[in-house]
């Protein structure tokens, strides 16, 4: 990729996003496009289109969409499914139209079958039925893959679909109900040690596992994959921290300083049981996660304090 480049980030603002431009900007991309209030709405045909028609981007990240937890999931299905269709939709049609040089979009370890054989590769995506609880936001990922497919068939568009591992970091949603384990346990923990309580009830039985990748490490991979992986096969994001998630909480609990008891609600769903990837192939283009999983978990809580905290009210977004 040319340093001097036209490159769009789509959906800037999230947490794979905003760690993605600060990579960018690290290794010398000068014209962003589309920065901060400059984005379009990702959801809007019409100011989409506008927007490629006025800053025609030559490489395009696809990482917007809205996305949560479990507890998201479950309680907007709707929502999820068509935020994310119609992001899909608005983005690949323009980058199409207007010409992008390549695009990659990230789909999501969920649009994996529940009982795929471990470790997760690509070809068993479709091979089953996903877990029911983001039944919805996978049916729109797994669309985008297929969408991506059918431009690289008919027009031959450089369009390339990553599988990431569960991401975390800085920018996340903290949300106590709405966010992915990791924020949502920052932030319980983070009160719980404040307010002094001597047990952090954590969702599910603690044994399903995750592959959790730290979004610094994952935007890294992002574009490692933009430059050196074209095909229409999608490529797994992880090669990072695989951990049950009584091992998580225990971390997490570390990090923050609780020093109380961890107890499992088994009566919060527990999801998915396993979710690690397969990432050999992109372990074999030669790419490495730079982080360990605690110095991220660290990193990400030190963001939450000076983001997130104010005058002891707990934000779920940074505050602005
Ligand atoms: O992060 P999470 O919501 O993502 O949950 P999924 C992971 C696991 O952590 C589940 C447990 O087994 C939860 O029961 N868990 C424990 C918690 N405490 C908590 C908590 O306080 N909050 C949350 N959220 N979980 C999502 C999908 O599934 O994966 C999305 O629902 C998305 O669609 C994302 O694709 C990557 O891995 O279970």
């Amino acid at each position: 990729m040319n340093r001097k480049a036209r490159v769009f980030v789509a959906g800037g603002e999230t947490l794979v996003g905003a760690a993605l431009l600060g990579a960018l900007h690290e290794n010398g991309f000068s014209k962003l496009v589309g920065l901060g209030p400059y984005e379009p709405d990702l959801t809007d045909a019409a100011e989409v289109d506008a927007f490629f028609a006025d800053t025609l981007p030559e490489y395009v990240f696809l990482v917007g969409g809205k996305s949560g937890g479990i507890g998201l999931n479950r309680a907007r299905p709707a929502d999820l499914m068509l935020d994310n269709l119609r992001t899909i939709t608005n983005v690949l049609d323009a980058a199409h139209r207007y010409g992008a040089t390549k695009l990659l979009y990230l789909a999501s370890s969920c649009a994996y079958p529940k009982h795929a054989p471990q470790p997760l590769r690509v070809e068993s995506l479709t091979a089953g039925p996903v877990e029911p609880t983001s039944e919805a936001y996978a049916t729109a990922k797994l669309a985008g893959w297929k969408l991506c497919t059918a431009y690289r068939r008919q027009y031959g568009c450089r369009f390339v679909t990553a599988f990431p591992a569960n991401a975390f970091g800085p920018h996340d949603d903290f949300g106590a109900d709405a966010g992915h384990v990791i924020p949502a346990l920052l932030r319980r923990a983070h009160e719980a040690k404040v307010r002094g309580d001597r047990v952090l009830t954590v969702w599910g039985t603690g044994t399903p596992k995750r592959e959790f990748i730290y979004s610094r490490d994952l935007a890294d991979a992002c574009l490692f994959v933009m430059e050196r992986y074209d095909g229409e096969d999608p490529i797994n994001l992880g090669g990072g921290a695989d951990l049950s998630i009584a091992e998580t909480a225990r971390v997490v609990a570390d990090v923050v300083g609780f020093r109380g008891q961890l107890v499992f609600d088994a009566g919060k769903p527990d999801g998915a049981p396993l979710k690690g990837l397969d990432s050999s192939e992109l372990l074999a283009l030669g790419w490495r996660p730079a982080t360990a999983f605690r110095t991220a978990v660290a990193d990400t809580y030190h963001w939450f304090l000076q983001h997130c905290v104010t005058e002891g009210t707990v934000h779920a977004r940074a505050a602005v």
